[in-house]
Formats: C-alpha cells, structure tokens, sequence
C-alpha cells in the first residue's frame, strides 16, 4: 500500500496547523503511523489520496450511520445550498428540526440548536448551574464531553491517547468547581454528592462510554444516577453526541429506559455537517435567552445546510426504522466473528459492544471503568491498528475510541473485516502473551 501523497501532504500540514490535523486524534500520533488524508467516500468506503480502499469503522466519529454520501442527504444539502447558505435569521427547517428531536427523544421537550458537541455541553452546564444556583458539576473520569474547560479534567478520548491528563490554560478555580467519579460506580458519586452537598449542580455523563472506548453503564448504574440526582435537586445531563440515534432511534435513554433533564446532541443529527443541540425540560430551558436570563448565541447555529442534512438523516432513520435491526445484526456478525477468531488462537482480549458502536481492548480483564480501560496494551492496539489498516479496515487510530458501523457495512464488508481481524490478531506482536 503506498501513502506518498498521505506523507507529502502531512510533511506541509504540520508547516500550517498544529500537529498536521484540526482534532488530535487524527494525526495517528499514538498508533505511530502517517494519517491518511482522505480524499473521497461512499456507503461503507473511504478512499485516501493515494487511492487506497479501506472499510470505515470510524464513520467520522459517529454521524454515518446511513453510510457515507448518502443519496437522500446530500441531495437535502444541494437543495438547501441553492437557497443560500447562512442568514443568521430562523427559517422552517430549524422548527422542524426541533419538533423532530422533540418528538424522537421524549425527554427533550425544548431543544437549542448549536455547532458542535462542545458548544452542546457548555452551554448544558451552564444553563444547570443557573437553573440550580450551584457552581459544581460531577463528570466521570474517562468520559469527554468535548473541550470546554470544565470538561478537560480526566477528560478521555484524544487527551487519553496522547497521555494528557488534564490540559494546561484550564484555570485552576474552574478546574476545583468539577468533581470527578468512576463509572459504573454509584458509591464514588454518593460519596462526592454527600461531601459537597448543596453545591453540586449536575452530573454529566456518556450513557454508554465511546470516549475511553466502548464501555456499556452496568445493569442499575444509570437508574442509580437518575435517583441520585432527584433526591438532591441535581440536573441530570445525559452527553447523547455518540450514542444518540445511534444505540436506538431514541438513544440511550430508550435503550436504557431512563430520562434526562437535559439532553447534548451533536455529529449525527447534523448529517455530517457540524452541529450540536442541547435540549430538556421546558421548565429548565425555558431560562435561556431570550425568553430568559441564560445568555447563549451563535450566528451560525441552526444553519440551514446543517438544518437541511440533520433534518434528511433523522428523518430517514424514523422511517426506515428496520435499519437498528440491520446494524445490529451485521454488528453482531462482527462480534461472533471476532471472538470466534480469539477463541481460535486462545487469546482473551476484551470485546466490548453496545449496538453499533464497539471496541477491541488490548486486555484479558474486563473493561468496566476507565481505570481498566486503561489496563490495555496499547502496544499491542498499535500493531493490530496497522495491520488492519495494511489490509484495508480503517478503524479508529486509538484504543480508547469507539468504532462504529454504519447500514452500509453489509455481509461481504463485514466478513472481510473478520477474515483481516484473525491475521491481525495472528501477528506475532499482537498475540504474545
Ligand atoms: N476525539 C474525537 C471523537 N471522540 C475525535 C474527533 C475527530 O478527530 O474528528
């Protein structure tokens, strides 16, 4: 496989954006590899400049879950472009956008539109410590929850991968106000809620971790949560960028049968276009600005061609909704596949999956918190990414990030992926004990 035009054009991104890539796990720093610059993609496939194929299980993070350049989207997006690309004024697709999330995610019976994920959880938090007139937020280490301040502490996903445990610029007096608990834990949050009673705002969390790769909320875990927070008056904020639309049609709470007061959205519900949401009670949202005092803007949020993309995808996967037991049949496929493979060459590594979202750890315990997730050899992760990567899968460049599969990955993509997953796991470096 040749990557002369990947290295070329990495060798001068690093001369103008830091580190070659706008997000840093991309730059395949902790695989040890050259990214790959992608030049186009379709259904199942991306491919590199160089031409090469690969089998995405990355998705761009998640939003491609009808599979790449889907005709139905980008046909919304070329309509939309048509009528021009950003007015800074509301228009009927951001209403119907919202009645669509309203109506999709029971919980969220008001909804903001906004950019990215990011924008999402900072604005959620906010918006909880004005609602309770409290400065704390209880996260879980390991979990991301994008990069605002408050978040960056134990934070998972990208600064896990390149071992930074909590980023420099974050002050200090913002870093004390978070709390940090283990997941899958209900102690380690009692413990926390009963020392700083009274001042704890919110707890936030991935209802299914993807940040630290995949990790499922153990039986009770996120009920446990729900009641915590009711019986001490604190917001309950449920971080859906991954999983929601993507576990189920209602996200994790429908899969996990639990309900938020607030809800972050972002990647999927854009269609592949950036955008984020965050949305809940109308008791608690009805105080943003401007029907209330909690100031949050954006010129570009709710934009129309993000509108037009989101509204297409969400749309598609509530009609289409045999497309949930399609990605967890292939997805399940997957999974037999892999662990059929492990059983063969006797390895004990750690598969974890909840629907289409799943992870490989590098691992023989089971992977229940971050502090097992990072039990994994990362090592060993890095020669089976490349070998993969060598026999045309692309999955995520980390081994603390989920993969997904989207409903274009069929049974030949899938096979393909098993037959690459054995003599990935055969390699030498891979399969020593
Ligand atoms: N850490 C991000 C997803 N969990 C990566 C985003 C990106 O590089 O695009």
């Amino acid at each position: 496989m040749t990557t002369k035009k990947s290295a070329a054009l990495f060798t001068k991104a690093k001369r103008f954006i830091p580190g070659g890539v706008n997000s840093p796990v991309r730059a395949f720093k902790s695989v040890g590899l050259t990214p790959r610059f992608i030049a186009r993609a379709k259904g199942a496939y991306l491919w590199d400049v160089d031409g090469n194929q690969y089998i995405d299980y990355v998705g761009s993070w998640g939003p491609m879950i009808a599979g790449h350049t889907h005709k139905e989207i980008i046909q919304a997006i070329q309509d939309s472009a048509k009528t021009g690309t950003s007015f800074g004024a509301p228009t009927e697709l951001e209403v119907k956008m919202a009645e669509i999330i309203c109506k999709l995610v029971p919980s969220i019976e008001m909804v903001r539109m906004v950019n990215s994920g990011t924008e999402a959880t900072m604005s959620a938090i906010r918006l909880a410590r004005a609602y309770t007139g409290r400065d704390k937020i209880i996260k879980f280490d390991g979990c991301y929850h994008g990069h605002g301040d408050s978040f960056l502490i134990k934070a998972g996903s990208g600064a896990e991968t390149l071992g930074i445990p909590d980023s420099p610029g974050v002050p200090k007096a913002l870093a004390n106000e978070t709390l940090t608990a283990q997941i899958n834990n209900l102690d380690s949050v009692r413990t926390l809620v009963s020392r700083f009673r009274s001042q704890v705002s919110c707890i936030i969390i991935e209802p299914v971790v993807g940040n630290m790769g995949c990790i499922p909320p153990q039986p009770g875990f996120l009920e446990g949560l729900r009641s915590i927070c009711d019986e001490n008056g604190i917001v309950f904020i449920i971080d859906e960028v991954m999983t929601g639309f993507r576990v189920a049609l209602g996200g994790a709470q429908q899969l996990y049968k639990v309900k938020a007061d607030i809800t972050t959205l972002g990647k999927i519900i854009g269609g592949g276009l950036p955008v984020g949401a965050y949305g809940g009670k109308k008791e608690i949202m009805q105080i943003v600005a401007p029907s209330g005092p909690v100031y949050q803007a954006g010129t570009l949020s709710g934009n129309p061609l993000a509108m037009a993309a989101g509204y297409s995808l969400l749309s598609h996967l509530s009609k289409k909704k045999t497309i949930y037991t399609t990605l967890e049949t292939m997805s399940r496929m997957l999974e037999d596949g892999i662990r059929e493979n492990m059983k063969k060459l006797g390895l004990g590594y750690q598969l974890n999956r909840v629907g289409s979202m799943f992870t490989l750890f590098f691992t023989e315990y089971p992977v229940r918190d971050a502090g097992s997730a990072r039990m994994s050899d990362t090592k060993k992760f890095a020669a089976y990414f490349s070998s993969m990567l060598e026999q045309g899968i692309y999955l995520p460049p980390s081994q603390f990030e989920a993969a997904f599969i989207s409903a274009a990955h069929g049974e030949k993509e899938i096979e393909k992926t098993i037959k690459a997953n054995y003599k990935a796991l055969r390699a030498k470096v891979v399969s020593r004990k």
